[in-house]
């Protein structure tokens, strides 16, 4: 479990200066990030060899401030908070190190495909050559907290999205080819080229859908797991939700019903500090999110986001309790976006996190790459040799090469027909009831 030391926070005056002095226009500043993207795996350790001992051996102050609330704080102190630059060894890693290898280099497999899809697409973006255009939210930095929880979920089980939800789809299954299609707005993408990055759905994977609705999801996913409990089939329903859609009234509203019910519902809270540009704590009055709902009596667990043994283990004693009818649960994965909330502003090609945003320091976001949940997995397994460096190289290359392959899909795609429009919009009434009716064993 995570412990963060704790310590008084910036309060909305030191946010405001921040906003204020650094000006729009230094999104764009020359970086000093480190030289990664493609060449990641060989610049990384450069920047890990600082750790020890090094500048990056402390807490970095945050000036997008930690978990809020502690009754110390005071307007304009600051808190610090980082996460241990490896994976602390104990009982998370020992259920982790138990797992098949198979399955081990398939959960990296997925962290990679996550990241090297929104790396290329950002490459893309930033690039311009082609005529990319529309929201596209990243997940870079938080991979562990979608693979961690995927890694204790069935196929069959159901999960909510969000607007920063490419990650989710791909540790769930999503395909790359149709993905990656979206994006370019293409007739053979997920949504035919009419719904871009925030609607893609798979049902025939469980993904109730990427959605632009901040505070949705619990909802979505505590309907989905009512559905389960009606049905008896025992799948378990997760709705990623970030600490902004947290602090919307539906998240309360939702747990409390899912409580009451018994509801197999896992709410998985990804505190990345960040609203857009706003401090979390500035608007959340507790210590940590997960607390709005302790109320309820049901658990909330609060881990390292970037620590994907701790994300996996939680998950699975949350799926345990969900299946054996015990109800619902929250996981507070805490974690950091490395690029802006959405697009590009500070990114660059061929390099790693975004620099110069007027909401945080650059400082700030390099402390937190050189927490990377991907190198934090790989050098667990390297430790505990439950894999081999060259599994690891095949792996870089085969996703690698299937995220290209899949922008040479999209590129090869057709624009959508306008006169397909008004197509796959609506349902008649027919079509749904006659669905409806049927599953229940009823005919329309
Ligand atoms: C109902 C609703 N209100 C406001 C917005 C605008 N909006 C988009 S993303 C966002 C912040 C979301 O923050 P959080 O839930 O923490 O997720 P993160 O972006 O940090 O992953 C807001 C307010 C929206 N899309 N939907």
């Amino acid at each position: 479990m995570l412990q963060p030391n704790l310590k008084p926070i910036n309060g909305r005056r030191g946010f405001m200066k921040a906003l204020g002095t650094a000006g729009a226009t230094a999104a764009f500043v020359a970086t000093a990030l480190p030289k990664t993207a493609q060449a990641a795996e060989a610049s990384r350790p450069d920047l890990l060899a600082g750790l020890t001992g090094g500048k990056w051996d402390k807490t970095v102050t945050l000036s997008t401030e930690g978990p809020g609330g502690n009754p110390n704080w005071k307007p304009g102190d600051s808190m610090k908070f980082l996460p241990p630059a490896k994976i602390p060894l104990g009982l998370a890693t020992q259920q982790l190190s138990q797992l098949p290898k198979d399955k081990l280099l398939k959960m990296y497999a997925q962290m990679q495909r996550i990241r090297r899809w929104e790396t290329k697409f950002k490459d893309l973006f930033v690039g311009g050559e082609d005529d990319l255009y529309g929201a596209f939210h990243t997940y870079i930095g938080e991979e562990a907290i979608a693979v961690g929880v995927m890694g204790s979920l069935n196929d069959d089980d159901y999960i909510a999205s969000t607007h920063r939800g490419h990650g989710h789809l791909i540790a769930k299954g999503g395909d790359l080819n149709k993905m990656s299609a979206e994006i370019f707005f293409k007739e053979t993408g997920y949504n035919k080229g009419y719904g871009g990055s925030m609607h893609i759905t798979d049902m025939s994977k469980g993904i109730l859908g990427m959605n632009g609705i901040v505070g949705a999801g619990p909802y979505l996913a505590s309907g989905a797991a009512l559905a389960s409990q009606v049905r008896g089939t025992k799948q378990v329903a997760v709705c990623f939700q970030g600490d902004g859609a947290s602090n919307s009234p539906y998240f309360f509203s939702a747990a409390r019903s899912a409580v009451n019910y018994k509801l197999p519902v896992i709410y998985v809270i990804e505190n990345n500090f960040q609203m857009i540009g706003v401090a979390m704590s500035t608007v959340t009055p507790t210590k940590y999110v997960s607390d709005y709902v302790k109320g309820l009596g049901l658990p909330t667990w609060v881990v390292d986001g970037n620590d994907i043994a701790a994300v996996h283990s939680v998950t699975a004693e949350a799926v345990a309790r969900a299946r054996a009818g015990e109800g619902p649960s929250v996981i507070e994965a805490i974690t950091f976006r490395w690029f802006d909330h959405s697009g590009f502003a500070g990114a660059k090609v061929g390099i790693d996190g975004a620099a110069g945003l007027p909401y945080r320091s650059n400082e700030e976001v390099q402390a937190w790459m050189s927490r990377d949940p991907i190198l934090r997995f790989k050098n667990l397994m390297l430790e505990l040799s439950l894999v081999s460096g060259g599994d690891l190289l095949a792996i870089d290359a085969s996703t690698q090469k299937e995220v290209d392959d899949s922008i040479a899909f999209a590129r090869s795609g057709k624009s959508p027909d306008p006169a397909t429009t008004a197509f796959h919009v609506y349902a008649t009434g027919k079509v749904v009831a006659s669905q409806f009716f049927n599953r229940q064993g009823f005919s329309a």
